[in-house]
């Protein structure tokens, strides 16, 4: 069969009626910036771009080089294309608007421009990830409570891990789909069309030195999939945690297996670790557009009315089976104290 470039893939979903010339375009533009992206990252020590930038993010987190850069490419390429209204970053408190003179479109950017930093010094697959919203009607200059739509009414998400090979997975809400970059063309070519993530599965990723501090059913799921075949699960499991979301999300993606990132005494104050609007969402709509689930362990995250740009939630995704279970021991939790 003939490669399809992610270019022909966005002509066919505009005749399949699934997005729009805008929305393709924006696409285009954000797979262009992560290139760029991939070959920073690539250069490894010889760009001069590892270790600390010496600031901090919104979140108070040290921001690498890296995480500036790639925040600066993807604020840039996106500025002048007249397909956002705004964007939204991990690395910005605020929107960031469109700059004076150049024209503005219907939707609304977010990401999360290098997610993974802490492995980006030790040459570790990192991504960076993506979730794009409608602007409001009638709003020209959006605000943070412009993009504060749950995640059900996405319009598109998608990540790119850059790893071995450099992988851009997507959705419209009509599959998810897989293209591996070319290096020697330099264009992304579809390499799985409407991926099905196996609804059960014998490979679980979660940070374990946050045990202790776990809520009761977490422990007594994590606990029972520990004990394997003698245990009351009856099966032996695997356990992986790579430590870059998009990393993780990506093998979940591609063989199947279920990642958490539970609530946990140490972050039970700020509701979580990872951020609802550009890593839980986008990740959740990739996750259930082929065929797993994504819950808080209590709710379907894209069900959840976020109330800040940059709030965090628990996140327990992938093989439906593995969440269905571990969210039902939370539920169950709940409903005994209550
Ligand atoms: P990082 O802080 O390095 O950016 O986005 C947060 C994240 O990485 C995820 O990519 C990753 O899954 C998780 O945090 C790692 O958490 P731990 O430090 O607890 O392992």
């Amino acid at each position: 069969m003939k490669p399809v470039s992610l270019i022909q893939f966005l002509i066919e979903e505009r005749r399949a009626g699934h997005i729009n010339a805008e929305l393709s375009l924006l696409i285009e533009v954000v797979a262009r910036a992560c290139k760029r992206i991939g070959v920073a990252t690539g250069k490894g020590a010889l760009g001069g771009v590892l270790g600390e930038a010496g600031t901090g993010n919104i979140q108070g987190e040290a921001q690498k080089k890296l995480d500036v850069i790639s925040n600066e490419i993807l604020l840039e390429a996106n500025a002048w294309g007249g397909h956002l209204a705004a964007c939204a970053s991990e690395e910005m408190e605020d929107p960031q608007q469109i700059p004076d003179g150049y024209p503005k479109g219907q939707h609304l950017l977010l990401f999360d421009p290098l997610d993974g930093s802490s492995n980006i010094d030790v040459n570790i697959s990192v991504g960076t990830i993506f979730s794009v919203l409608r602007c409001p009607d009638g709003v020209t200059e959006p605000k943070a409570e412009h993009f504060l739509q749950p995640g059900t009414t996405q319009l598109a998400a998608g990540y790119v891990v850059y790893g071995p090979a450099t992988v851009l997975v997507l959705t419209f809400g009509h599959g998810t789909h897989e293209f591996t970059l070319d290096r020697e063309i330099g264009s992304f070519i579809l390499s799985r069309r409407g991926i099905r993530i196996p609804e059960s599965t014998g490979e679980f990723a979660i940070n374990m030195s946050n045990q202790r501090h776990w809520e009761a059913p977490m422990q007594r799921y994590i606990g029972e999939l520990l004990a394997g075949k003698e245990g009351p699960r009856g099966r032996d499991f695997n356990m992986r945690w790579v430590a870059s979301m998009v990393a993780d999300v990506h093998r979940i993606v591609t063989r199947g297996g279920v990642f958490y990132y539970p609530l946990d005494a140490k972050i039970a104050k700020q509701g979580g670790k990872l951020r609802i609007m550009y890593e839980a969402n986008p990740m959740a709509f990739i996750v259930e557009q082929a065929g797993g689930a994504a819950t808080t362990g209590r709710q379907r995250i894209m069900e959840v009315q976020p109330s800040g740009l940059h709030q965090r939630v628990p996140v327990f995704l992938g093989s439906k089976t593995e969440v269905e279970v571990a969210t039902r021991y939370h539920l169950e939790a709940d409903g005994a104290q209550g």
